[in-house]
């Protein structure tokens, strides 16, 4: 119950080259026999050993087959009297635990009357005794027997080398993993699941089969996370050189997780959210999410399982940089410049909502963190969101090709090896010698080790036909850091001509405090288009004139930046409306440049969905200094029906054009057609609301009840349910009608009505009496997210009451769940992070509501932490 310190790291005392487990499955009593091969680590100075182990029974210890005395500290299993000497040993250890009462679903758990395991970060002790940490590596072999008709597939890690039938209807399966690992990405699963297959050859010419276990009913919803998986191996292949190394590769799916999906050496276990789509389950949403989800566990299969973690302190070594891979695969597979363009700025919106306000909160913390108590809390998005930008920047500031061969050198360089972040960055900068980043390491690492979204403000001068752009870098303080040392800022840039054309450009890498770019020979002043692709993860503060902007939204050859034109435009006149009176009428430049995008000959639906899109909620509330969100909601409300009203005509243009997509595919042009025909459809219904008119609610109704796919009918539903129409009831209860056995279907349905926008506080009385409905149950994470996340933490303007109802809620549910999850707990108790933001009476409300979290004596580390940290 100590907080942990990188500082401390200090190597394991005793290697355990070989594991031989054997399990006897059962959900009341699992028997489990671990057979190691241990020896001392010459290099450490001669202590006992010290065996982690997280509620277990204890039946027998041996060593080299003698007994032996041993004591507890705590969870742990100390053996004082080993052999002496450098020579290995025969540790023999034989527990029992009951995965059937395990509801924290780390460990070995059962689900659906099926089981598996979740192991990483320090689940392995819950199932056996062991140096449960990432540097410790060793080769399993793994025998599982269980009864053969309840459980009649028995998957573990690596190749099946035996299997047969045992006494009293029981059977075996012998798994031998070729490669060794940490514990962390030991897996097995047992249960009643069938599988798609695929056979394939990869581009070096070897065999391997593929496969995806599911619940019997499931297989049709498998051929997309298939099909993802196969464009991921021949990609990692043919874009890092990175084959796969096994001859079986397997998924196997459960709705019983705590996170998207798990990648244990050739057996992922997914969450069933990121495997199982049909066009009539799931959303084109679902669709990308799963292939980004498949491609993101498996390039781990390199970057995580072939080079892993040191320690927990380096996850983001993994974390960060498979999300990088995922993010451009994503973008490899969606192809055109501009449908890459459109994934970037996806990426680069949930850094700004999720992980900037992370940087900027209680649990703020560097991408490499210096201390935690619970490592679960640190699967933030710091460490991945945050740390996939650190790695892309590496990957800017050497070049495309710099990169791979520094890639291809730290994997040549650590293959086989437990390294830290440093590792990583120096391998890059080595195969890139006199590259900014190898001229600028140190300091680049403090991307690493300095927490906070640093700000880049920037301010122009022109003078005699010469531009000049200053930029000074700072960084707020966070926890711990008060000062913090200037960064390494690719800042990639273009000069818009007055004509629109671009007149220079290029990548401005700031390493000092302040530095100017200065541009000669102008004939008349240019706009600037600063940050172009999202080049740092930093703050761009730049007093741009609305006439600048709406020149970048016309012109900018650069389409992240002219997403973000039209992203502060519409900022700014919710800032302006919000500090102001709360009401504000849209001015006709805004609305006019609006109507252009909207009707532009050339732009993708896609991209023009994202510029109608008006910024979220969070992300102008961490423009303000002191928040009422329920304020921030209604300006964005109001301007959301001033833009449906004032483009009435457009949006129903928009709507007829995009509505009609033929058979359906969830490729990224139909799918970006469908995304601008919802927000279409959800602009009428919300005009429609204000006009009195009742065609449109109709018509989506219509769609609703129509629709050949998830999308159409979702967006249809959603549209009504967000414009408060009357047929959203009749329309919600038909979608659960039609649903009923579709689990993932009625987290939607959950989830819609949660997030719904607030209408007098008629959202949380909806959730409450939804708890009660028969299909809610708290222990199934994905149910308790969709109803119970999508309120507290995805619905500010309903969540954040006056009468501070929403938290006295929040608080029950993060008790509750911290007595079965504390993960899912804690993750909940993150929806106050940004308390100290609030205006009052929310602020001292919000205080009490985490106190009286706080106080209850036997809190979870998990749940501790995070409220310790928001009252400190
Ligand atoms: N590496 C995986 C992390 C993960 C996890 C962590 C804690 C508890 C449960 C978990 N399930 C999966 C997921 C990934 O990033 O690929
Ligand atoms: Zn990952």
């Amino acid at each position: 119950n100590a907080v942990i310190y990188r500082a401390d790291y200090q190597p394991p005392a005793y290697w355990i080259d070989t594991v031989d487990l054997c399990f006897d499955l059962d959900p009341a009593k699992t028997r489990v026999l671990n057979k190691m091969k241990v020896r001392r680590n010459p290099q450490v100075a001669p202590q006992p050993l010290k065996l982690d182990g997280d509620e277990l029974n204890l039946a027998r210890v041996l060593v080299n087959g003698q007994g032996t005395s041993f004591k507890m500290e705590g969870d742990r299993l100390v053996l004082e009297n080993l052999p002496e000497g450098d020579a290995p040993f025969d540790l023999e250890i034989f527990t029992t635990c009951a995965p059937a009462k395990n509801s924290k679903l780390m460990g070995l758990y059962t689900s659906n009357d099926s089981f598996f395991t979740q192991c990483e970060a320090e689940g392995f002790r819950r199932i056996t005794y062991f140096l449960d940490r990432p540097d410790v590596m060793a080769s399993y072999t793994v025998t599982l027997r269980a009864d053969k008709q309840k459980y009649p597939v028995l998957l573990s890690n690596g190749n099946l080398v035996d299997q047969g039938d045992l006494d009293d209807g029981r059977h075996f399966a012998k798994w031998v993993d070729p490669h060794r690992k940490p514990s962390y990405l030991f897996a097995l699963v047992a249960g009643q699941l069938v599988c798609r297959e695929q056979k394939i050859t990869s581009r070096s010419g070897n065999d391997h089969l593929l496969q995806v276990y599911v619940r019997a009913g499931d297989l049709d919803k498998t051929e997309h996370a298939m099909n993802s998986l196969i464009a991921s191996v021949a990609w990692d292949e043919a874009r890092f050189g990175l084959p796969l190394d096994l001859e079986r590769f397997m998924i196997v799916a459960t709705s019983d997780f705590n996170m998207g999906a798990m990648e244990n050496k050739g057996l992922n276990i997914f969450n069933t959210k990121y495997v199982l789509a049909s066009q009539a389950t799931a959303t084109d949403t679902d669709f990308m999410n799963i292939e980004s989800v498949v491609g993101h566990e498996y390039f781990h299969n390199w970057s995580g399982n072939r080079v892993t973690c040191r320690d927990w302190f380096q996850l983001s070594l993994k974390e960060g940089l498979t999300v990088f891979r995922d993010q451009e695969f994503s973008q490899d597979l969606a192809g055109e410049a501009s449908a890459r363009a459109v994934k970037r700025i996806e990426d680069v919106r949930v850094l700004r909502t999720a992980q900037f306000p992370e940087d900027a909160g209680p649990m703020a913390h560097p991408v490499r963190p210096e201390q935690y108590l619970e490592i679960n809390n640190f699967y933030t998005v710091t460490v991945y969101e945050k740390g996939a930008e650190v790695v892309r920047m590496q990957q800017t500031l050497v070049g495309r090709e710099g990169f791979e061969k520094g890639l291809a050198q730290y994997f040549q360089r650590h293959d086989g090896q437990a390294v830290t972040c440093d590792d990583f960055a120096q391998a890059i900068a080595d195969a890139n010698p006199g590259s900014h980043l190898a001229n600028n390491l140190e300091q680049f690492k403090r991307w690493y080790s300095q927490a906070g979204t640093p700000r880049v403000k920037a301010t122009t001068r022109f003078e005699n036909g010469t531009y000049e752009i200053t930029l000074s870098q700072s960084c707020p303080p966070t926890p711990g850091q008060a000062a913090k040392e200037p960064f390494v800022i690719p800042v990639a840039w273009g000069l818009v001509g007055a004509d629109g054309r671009e007149v220079a450009g290029g990548m401005q890498v700031m390493t000092q405090a302040t530095e100017t770019i200065r541009v000669d020979g102008l004939a008349s002043e240019p706009v600037p288009s600063l940050l172009r692709g999202f080049s740092a993860p930093v703050v761009l503060e730049w007093d741009a004139t609305d006439a600048q902007l709406l020149a970048l939204l016309e012109h900018d050859t650069d389409p992240f930046n002219r997403w973000e034109a039209a992203q502060r435009l519409g900022v700014r006149r919710m800032l302006d409306a919000i500090r102001g009176s709360g009401a504000i009428t849209l001015d006709d430049a805004y609305l006019q440049a609006m109507r252009s995008i909207l009707r532009h000959p050339k732009l993708d639906a896609a991209f023009k969905e994202l510029v109608l899109t008006l910024p979220a909620e969070t992300y102008v509330s961490e423009q303000l200094d002191e928040v009422d969100p329920q304020r921030v909601h209604a300006v964005r409300e109001s301007l959301r029906e001033q833009l449906a009203s004032a483009l009435a005509g457009d949006w129903a243009w928009a709507y007829e054009e995009h509505k009609e997509n033929g058979a359906y595919r969830p490729d990224h042009v139909s799918a970006g057609r469908r995304a601008l025909a919802g927000l279409a459809l959800t602009h009428l219904c919300i005009a429609a609301r204000s006009s009195g008119d009742t065609v449109w609610p109709g018509k989506a109704y219509q769609r609703f009840k129509d629709a050949s796919n998830m999308t159409d009918r979702f967006n249809a539903l959603s549209a009504l349910v967000v414009s408060g129409h009357e047929l959203s009831r009749p329309a919600l209860d038909r979608f659960h009608g039609m649903f009923r056995g579709e689990a993932l279907v009625l987290d939607k349905w959950f989830a819609l009505q949660a997030g719904a926008p607030d209408r007098g506080g008629n959202v949380l009385p909806v959730v409450r009496s939804l708890m009660q409905h028969p299909d809610f149950n708290l222990r199934n994470p994905n149910r308790a997210r969709s109803l119970i996340f999508s309120y507290c933490s995805a619905n500010p303007g309903a969540f954040h009451r006056a009468d501070a109802a929403g938290y006295v809620f929040w608080g029950d549910r993060v008790l509750e769940l911290d007595g079965v999850n504390p993960q899912v707990a804690a993750r909940l108790a993150r929806a106050m992070d940004r308390w100290r933001k609030l205006a009052e009476p929310m602020r001292s409300a919000a205080r009490e509501a985490i106190a009286r979290v706080a106080a209850k004596p036997d809190l979870s580390n998990d749940v501790r932490e995070v409220v310790t940290r928001a009252l400190a």
